[in-house]
C-alpha cells in the first residue's frame, strides 16, 4: 500500500479486518520490517489517541518514530502558492514537505478542515499536496473529509462484539459547542457500508453529509426512530456540509433559525432504551452530557476504551502494509 486516505485503498475490507485481528494477537512479530525505517507523524492539529496509537504501533513494527506539532516550534508553514510571503509566515509548505520527506520513509500527516474554502477542504489540499511533493508513502491521521485509521478501528471493534452477522448500526448527529469537521461521520459511513452492515444515519435538517460518503446508508431525520432496534449506535457531532452553512454549527450560529430541539439529540437512556441493548461507539474525545449522558458512555455497553485501544491495530495494519510495500 502506498497511500492510506480511504476504505478503497484497504482493497478486501473482509481481508483486512482478517489482517488486523491476525495484527492484533501477534503485534510484535513484524520487526524486521520496519528496522531502520522512520515513520514521521506530523500534526497540524491535536490529538491524544492519534499521536499515541499510531507512534506505539509503528514502535510495535520496530520504526523509529519522530513527531512534529507543526504549530509548535516549527516554523509557521504559507500554504498558497503565489503569495508575497511578507507576513508572519516563514517557510511555504512546498519546501517544508519535501524536506520532511528527506527524513522519513513513510508520512502520516494530521490536517483538519479549515472551514475557509469548501473546495480546498473537499478536495484534500494538504494532504494531496504531501502525497504529490514528499516522495513518500503518505496516510492520513485526520484530514479534512476523513478519518480512514478511526473507521477501520472502529470496525474491527464491532466485528469483535456483535452477536447478529449483520448487525444494525446507526450513527446519530449529537450536539457540541463547536464547528467539528466531518472527516469522522464521512469515514465511518463508508467503512460501515463496505463491511456490509445495515447502515441508518441520524441527524437534524440541515446537517445532512456528503452524499458520495453516504451512499449505501439510510438517512432518517427521526431520531427516536432510526435508534429501534440497533445494535450498535455512534454518536458524533459535526457541523455542516451544506454550502451556505459550510461548517457552521446551526445552533450558535443561526440562533432561533431553525425549528430544532438540538440538545434533544444528547444520546441517553430515553433513546438506548427503543435498541436492541446497543453497544454505544464514539470516537474520542467527546462531550459528556452534550454528545452522551454520563450514564451511557460508563454503561456496560459502551465501547469506547475498545474503540481507542483499536486504533493501535489499525494504525499497525496500515504501516505493515506499506512497509511491505516500500521500494
Ligand atoms: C475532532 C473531530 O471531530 O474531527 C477529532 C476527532 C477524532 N474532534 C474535535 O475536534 C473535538
Ligand atoms: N479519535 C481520535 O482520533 O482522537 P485524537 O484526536 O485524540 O487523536
Amino acid at each position: 500500500m502506498r497511500y492510506y486516505t480511504n476504505v478503497s485503498d484497504l482493497g478486501d475490507l473482509q481481508a483486512a479486518l482478517t489482517e488486523a485481528l491476525e495484527v492484533k494477537k501477534h503485534r510484535y512479530d513484524y520487526q524486521h520490517l520496519g528496522k531502520n525505517k522512520t515513520a514521521l507523524l506530523i500534526f497540524f492539529n491535536n490529538s491524544l489517541r492519534t499521536r499515541l496509537s499510531t507512534q506505539k504501533a509503528a514502535q510495535n513494527l520496530g520504526m523509529n518514530t519522530i513527531v512534529l506539532d507543526v504549530n509548535a516550534g516549527a516554523w509557521k508553514l504559507e500554504t498558497e502558492r503565489g503569495v508575497v510571503m511578507d507576513g508572519d509566515k516563514a517557510e511555504h509548505l512546498l519546501e517544508a514537505i519535501p524536506v520532511m520527506g528527506c527524513y522519513a520513509d513513510i508520512i502520516g500527516v494530521r490536517s483538519f478542515a479549515r472551514f475557509e474554502s469548501k473546495k480546498d477542504d473537499y478536495e484534500e489540499k494538504i494532504l494531496s499536496q504531501f502525497i504529490k511533493y514528499s516522495g513518500k508513502p503518505v496516510f492520513s491521521m485526520e484530514c479534512a473529509t476523513g478519518h480512514p485509521l478511526q473507521a477501520f478501528a472502529d470496525i474491527i471493534t464491532i466485528e469483535e462484539h456483535k452477536e447478529v452477522k449483520r448487525p444494525k448500526v446507526v450513527m446519530s448527529w449529537a450536539p457540541h459547542p463547536g464547528r467539528l469537521p466531518q472527516a469522522v461521520p464521512n469515514s465511518f459511513a463508508q467503512f460501515a457500508v463496505a463491511a456490509g452492515y445495515e447502515v441508518v444515519i441520524t441527524h437534524p435538517h440541515g446537517y445532512e453529509l456528503d452524499p458520495r460518503f453516504t451512499a449505501g446508508a439510510t438517512i432518517e431525520y427521526d431520531q427516536m426512530k432510526a435508534f429501534e432496534g440497533a445494535d450498535f449506535v455512534y454518536g458524533k457531532n459535526w457541523s455542516a456540509f451544506q454550502d451556505e452553512f459550510y461548517g457552521k454549527n446551526l445552533e450558535k450560529d443561526f440562533p432561533g433559525q431553525f425549528n430544532e430541539d438540538w440538545r434533544s439529540w444528547t444520546i441517553g437512556a430515553r433513546q438506548m432504551a427503543v435498541t436492541n441493548y446497543a453497544h454505544f461507539m464514539h470516537c474520542l474525545p467527546v462531550r459528556r452530557n452534550m454528545i452522551v449522558t454520563d450514564d451511557v458512555i460508563e454503561g456496560p455497553r459502551s465501547l469506547v476504551i475498545p474503540e481507542a485501544a483499536n486504533r493501535e491495530i489499525s494504525a499497525e495494519t496500515v504501516i505493515k502494509r506499506m512497509l511491505e510495500d516500500l521500494d
